[in-house]
């Protein structure tokens, strides 16, 4: 009679059996809890929109400072409108004279006629002639 009711120790018995059930329950449903806690958590505070967010405030700044540069020189060409207007060049085109080079170019760095696509009479553009190394920065030539 005493076998039958042997029970290693070591073997869980059925009340043990239980309480071990219960503990894994216990813990999933804790895994379980954390795992919504977190999805939720990154559901209302998305980690990739505060980054859109950021993004989107550099491009506002970008786009910003175009438009205020914009503002004074229409073409972007380096040239502001004011300048272009003592120059005698158009505003509203980068490269007035379609020689290839910008007018701020042909005013600031290779001082050749911004009005004119043949400044020296070479019979081709400047920007030809820069390309081609014959036209020089400071207005010198080969
Ligand atoms: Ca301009
Ligand atoms: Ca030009
Ligand atoms: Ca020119």
């Amino acid at each position: 009679m005493e076998e039958s009711n042997y029970q290693p120790e070591s073997y869980p018995s059925g009340n043990n059996k239980k309480k071990i059930i219960v503990i894994i329950l216990a813990v999933v449903a804790l895994l379980v809890g954390v795992i919504l806690f977190v999805l939720l958590q990154s559901k209302m505070k998305p980690t990739g929109e505060q980054g859109q967010e950021n993004a989107g405030a550099v491009n506002k700044d970008f786009i910003d400072s175009i438009q205020k540069v914009s503002q004074t020189d229409k073409d972007l060409d380096g040239l502001s409108d004011k300048d272009e207007l003592n120059t005698g060049t158009n505003p509203e085109k980068a490269d007035t004279d379609g020689d290839g080079l910008l007018d701020k170019d042909e005013v600031v760095i290779y001082k050749t006629n911004p009005l004119k696509a043949d400044t020296y009479g070479i019979g081709h553009s400047d920007g030809w002639g820069v390309r081609r190394g014959i036209i020089l920065p400071d207005g010198k030539r080969k």
